[in-house]
Order: structure tokens, then C-alpha cells, then sequence
């Protein structure tokens, strides 16, 4: 692939990032370049993909060069303006005050009790997948202060496991037959084959089973955001369609500990797109998931909204407005007015495990962003001894780069979750949970 050269305006950006950098650290203020200091090598944008979104009129930002200098929020400095520098004082304050900004003014507040659960097996297949896996289909009830809201979870356990198993839960925002539990669609948004052919159980909910995925009111009261009571305000940090499907993540992690095939010490939490953006909010408010991965999420999912490229806060509010919550809609246009980017995101998942992905031709998700994001969240994961990935490292097309409790891989094509997608993810829990440091 040909390389571009660094325009003069990206290189003078670059480095007043970096001096910036050498700024802050000596002078300790709350804030951080989120670039690296010189172009690094690795992955570079196709000069021809991004001349085909320019012909195209594509709506978005696609300009490298035009992405402003920024300072990100330092994920290690508190309100009052102290520095954590040990994993208690992460765990005591930092991490309640970002995940509490998160909540008011991201994706909103999921209601404070979970109520009283219920789980029903409502139909079992021993002979699934051509005999390789039994079938379950759970009903999933939770019940509080007389309101009620049930869904329904599909879960394929491979055959002849002994022990308790390991589980992939996908988070699926397309249609029934992109994540078929009866297989007789096999679409590779949903490898269950090789999920089980690696010893893993696979679990998948619908999206719009549990809070449907429309603006309107009568569709908001036919989902769990209708049924069960936020514990914020309509208009302001009532949760969006985001914090309810990653709500309804966790009631599935809650069924995953009761069932007897599942280790529910290694449950992963994936999803794709909107569904890669849930996989990330239900990892920051449930450390019970092991993995957490996000494919292609972009805007109010991995990328850093303070960048400014491809899709920004204010477009995904306009056409998605039920997704975040009423006080996300300030930062269109404002995103140096967020008291958080989206790389601390990536830190409230820690220490558990992290694992990031984009596609070549995605700029509409800013794959740079992507990457830049998690790397500026290693500084957390140091905290607990763990080496993350550094700013400079965005790794070349299909070399996945893999670090402790970090990973990243952009691969070639366009939005989507592929079979190479879940193969890397596959390698990559093989890794993290067999050999699991004492
Ligand atoms: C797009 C949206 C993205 C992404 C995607 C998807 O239209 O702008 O943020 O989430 O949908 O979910 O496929």
C-alpha cells in the first residue's frame, strides 16, 4: 500500500501534540495528547478508499489533517485535581467519578436495583449443530416493585465439555438470521461453529427484544426502558437504548452464573457496530464480564469523539437520538466541552480484558480513533501491572497487536464482523484464559 506523506498542517498538529505532552507531564495538568508525538508506521489510510468517500459526498469528516489539536482528559486525575498513581486509589475514586460521568452524561443511568430475576429453559435441543452442541432458549424475567420486563436469550453449550465452559455472549443488533440459534442460517456474524469448535459456549440476545431500536415513545414503552424505571431524568441522564441493551447484557452474565456448563469467570461480552458500543458500556458497568470486545463501533463506542473524523456526536444524535442519553446532545459540535472521551471507556474495563477492532474502509467508524483511544487508556491497565498498548503502535493491516489485557487488529474491508474477526478474537481469549498469570 502507498504511503502518503504527512501534510505540513498534520505534522505541525503532531507535534504540538507532542510538546504539549512534554508540557503536561512537567507541569502535571489534567490533560494528555491523545497523538502520538511522529507519524508512526503501521496502518495507513488507503489514499483511493478515501478519494472514493470524497467523490461520493459521504457525509462525515474525512480529513487527516483537518482533525484539530486536541488534550484529552487525563483518565488518572481526579475531580479535585489529585493524581491516582495506585490501583486502590483507581478503584476507591477515580473509577466511581468516570463511570458516574459516563452515566450523566453519555449513556445515562440504568435502573439502581436489578429486582428479583427469574430464568425458564423454555425449550432444550441436544442435538444442535448437527449433534456438536445443545440448544437453549431462556426466558429471562426481572421483576421490580411490580413492574416487570422479560426477553429471551439463545445459548448453543458444546457437546461432551467436561467441566464447566467458557462463553461468548454477542450482542446482536441485526436480524434473527445474521445470529441464528437453530444454524439453519449460518451467517458469519455469528461464528457459532467455531465458537464450539473451540470449546466455547455461544450466547445471543436480539437487541430489539430488549428495548427496540427506534426514537419514537410508543416503541421506547413496548422495551425495558418503558417497563422498568431509570434511576435518572427524562431528557437528561434517563438511559438511552445503549445503557438498556447493555442492561440486558447483564441479565444475561446473571443466567450465565446459575447455569452448571458455564464457568462464569470467563464470559465475554461482544458486538458489532451499536452493538460494539453496548459491549463496551455493559463492560464498564459490569467488571463480571472477562473480555470485552468491541467491533467497529466508532462514534460513541471506541473512537475519540475530540478527533472529529468520519461519524461525530453531533450527526449520531441526529439520527440516532435514542441511543445516548438527553445530556449527551450538548457536546455536538462541543466535544472539548466532554468532561470524558472515549478512551475511558476502554479504562473502566479494566483490568479486565480489552480487544478493539476496525476495518480498512470504515472511516465512518475512525479507525485511528479506534486505536488511539485504547492506547490512551494503558495508562489504567498499568496500574495493575499490566503493559498496554502505546500511542505509536497502531499495528499494519491484519497484525493483530497483543499486549497483557489489550488488544487491537484492523483488518481489511468495511464495517462488518467477519469470520477473521472472530478468529483473532477466539486466539486471542484461548490466550487469556488459558493461561491466566498466578
Ligand atoms: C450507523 C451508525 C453507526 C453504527 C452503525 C451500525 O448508521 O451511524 O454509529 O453504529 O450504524 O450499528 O451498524
Amino acid at each position: 500500500m502507498t504511503r502518503q506523506p504527512a501534510s505540513r498542517r498534520e505534522w505541525a498538529k503532531l507535534t504540538l501534540s507532542g510538546a504539549m505532552a512534554t508540557l503536561f507531564l512537567a507541569c502535571g495538568m489534567v490533560c494528555a495528547a491523545g497523538e502520538p508525538a511522529v507519524r508512526p508506521p503501521g496502518w495507513q489510510a488507503d489514499p483511493k478508499l478515501l478519494e472514493e468517500l470524497h467523490k461520493k459526498n459521504a457525509r462525515g469528516e474525512y480529513n487527516e489533517a483537518a482533525v484539530p489539536a486536541y488534550r484529552l482528559p487525563d483518565p488518572l486525575v481526579c475531580e479535585d485535581g489529585s493524581r491516582v498513581t495506585t490501583r486502590q486509589q483507581w478503584e476507591q475514586k477515580r473509577r466511581d467519578e468516570t463511570l458516574e460521568l459516563f452515566r450523566r452524561t453519555v449513556y445515562g443511568r440504568r435502573p439502581e436495583r436489578t429486582g428479583e430475576m427469574r430464568f425458564d429453559v423454555l425449550a432444550k435441543d441436544e442435538k444442535a449443530m448437527e449433534g456438536k452442541a445443545t440448544l437453549k432458549r431462556v426466558k429471562i424475567t426481572c421483576t421490580d416493585g411490580g413492574r416487570s420486563f422479560a426477553f429471551e436469550a439463545s445459548l448453543l453449550i458444546p457437546n461432551g465439555a467436561t467441566g464447566r465452559v467458557p462463553a461468548f455472549v454477542l450482542i446482536n443488533n441485526r436480524e434473527v438470521k445474521s445470529a441464528d440459534p437453530t444454524r439453519q442460517t449460518k451467517d458469519p456474524f455469528w461464528s457459532a461453529e467455531e465458537i464450539i469448535a473451540r470449546g466455547y459456549a455461544a450466547a445471543v440476545f436480539q437487541t430489539n427484544d430488549v428495548d427496540p431500536d427506534k426514537p419514537d415513545e410508543a416503541s421506547r414503552a413496548k422495551g425495558v426502558r418503558g417497563a422498568l424505571t431509570s434511576a435518572g431524568k427524562a431528557g437528561e441522564d434517563a438511559w438511552g437504548t445503549i445503557a438498556a441493551w447493555a442492561w440486558g447484557a447483564s441479565r444475561i452474565m446473571d443466567y450465565l452464573a446459575t447455569d452448571a456448563n458455564i464457568d462464569a469467570s470467563k464470559v465475554a461480552i461482544i458486538g458489532h457496530s451499536r452493538g460494539g458500543k453496548t459491549a463496551l458500556w455493559a463492560g464498564a458497568e459490569d467488571s463480571r464480564f472477562s473480555l470485552v470486545i468491541s467491533n467497529d463501533s466508532g462514534c460513541g463506542g471506541a473512537s475519540l469523539s475530540r478527533r472529529h473524523f468520519g461519524e461525530t456526536i453531533e450527526i449520531i444524535n441526529r439520527s440516532f437520538p435514542h441511543w445516548f442519553c438527553g445530556n449527551f446532545k450538548q457536546y455536538g459540535g462541543h466535544e472539548n466541552d466532554r468532561p470524558v472521551d472515549q478512551h475511558q471507556l476502554m479504562a473502566l474495563i479494566a483490568p479486565q480484558a480489552v480487544y478493539v477492532a476496525s476495518a480498512d474502509a470504515d472511516f465512518w467508524a475512525d479507525q485511528r480513533g479506534e486505536f488511539l483511544s485504547l492506547a490512551n487508556a494503558s495508562p489504567v491497565y498499568a496500574l495493575y501491572g499490566y503493559t498496554g498498548l502505546k500511542l505509536d503502535e497502531m499495528p499494519p493491516l491484519e497484525t493483530p497487536t497483543i499486549r497483557d489485557r489489550m488488544a487491537y487488529h484492523i483488518r481489511r474491508g468495511g464495517h462488518g464482523l467477519t469470520l477473521y474477526d472472530w478468529q483473532q478474537y477466539l486466539n486471542f481469549a484461548d490466550r487469556l484464559w488459558r493461561t491466566e498469570r498466578p
